[in-house]
């Protein structure tokens, strides 16, 4: 889930200085001068981050699901294929763009669907093993969600050597060497966080890792569909944020209502 931070109190009273204090007082004696600079003396507030929020996973009983397709607004161009100008055997001349793939009717590949602000909901499934091929001159999948505390493993099927280098802030970075038929590369995520990998050797080969610290996180097909099964309604008669996010489209984020047993339909168009 996303990290929430919530504010439990407010601490502190800033001092307002306004205006002269009579030079009489007993307890302070007033120095008037020449004002260098004007502005705030004090902060009116001290804001505390106290309380972040862990996701609980449970037994769900009641659920429900949301669903929709992701579209690009408008008509943005497709990206050109890259030219390849290494390893051009294996790799050949030129290789398709995936950071924006469009269907016939703008639909949106790889767009990641989340709610954002669960806290409680079905388990995340942290013994299962996701893998993050580099296959044919490209990461397969191009956004791959893992969840947090699972493994991901990271291969090379290509007969040349590549390069796996994250940018990851929240979690420990990777930079490894991959020669052709070396071990496969493990690896675990210990906090949630959206970052880009790439093979530093062909400048082309990007993906994004989705690290998950609930299983709510959905990638859309090549038809732009997505579904968010399991959700179990928002206490009260709340509402979930969900954020649409593609890497190249950016970010749109909505509130939706889960009922029991029923799909609630909820389709956006990201603009550029
Ligand atoms: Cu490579």
């Amino acid at each position: 889930m996303k990290t929430r931070w919530w504010l439990v109190g407010l601490c502190g009273v800033g001092l307002l200085m306004s205006g002269a204090v009579g030079s009489s007082s007993a307890y302070f004696a007033y120095h008037g001068g020449p004002v260098a600079e004007k502005g705030s003396v004090a902060e009116p507030f001290l804001v505390i981050e106290a309380l972040r929020l862990q996701y609980q996973g449970a037994t769900i009983v009641e659920k429900g699901s949301v669903s929709g397709v992701v579209k690009a607004a408008g008509k943005p161009p497709a990206p050109k294929p890259i030219e390849v100008n290494q390893d051009q055997d294996e790799c050949g001349k030129s290789q398709p763009a995936e950071s924006l793939i469009l269907g016939a009717g703008n639909e949106v590949k790889n767009a990641l669907v989340r709610l954002t602000n669960i806290v409680k909901g079905k388990r995340l499934d942290t013994k299962t093993k996701v893998v993050l091929d580099q296959a044919n001159c490209r990461f397969v999948p191009h956004v791959v969600i893992v969840p947090v505390g699972a493994t991901l493993e990271i291969k090379n099927s290509d007969p040349i050597t590549h390069n796996v280098h994250t940018f990851s802030i929240e979690n420990d970075p990777i930079n490894k060497t991959r020669p052709k038929g070396g071990p496969v590369v493990s690896t675990r995520f210990t906090l949630p966080e959206i970052f880009k990998v790439q093979c530093d050797i062909h400048k082309w080969m990007s993906a994004w890792i989705v690290a998950a610290d609930h299983p709510y996180n959905v990638v859309t097909d090549d038809k732009g569909q997505y579904k968010l099964p399991d959700v179990p309604p928002a206490p009260g008669a709340g509402f979930y944020e969900i954020e649409f996010w593609h890497e190249t489209l950016g970010k749109v984020t909505k509130e939706v209502i889960v009922k029991k047993n029923a799909d609630t339909s909820l389709s956006v168009d990201l603009k550029k």
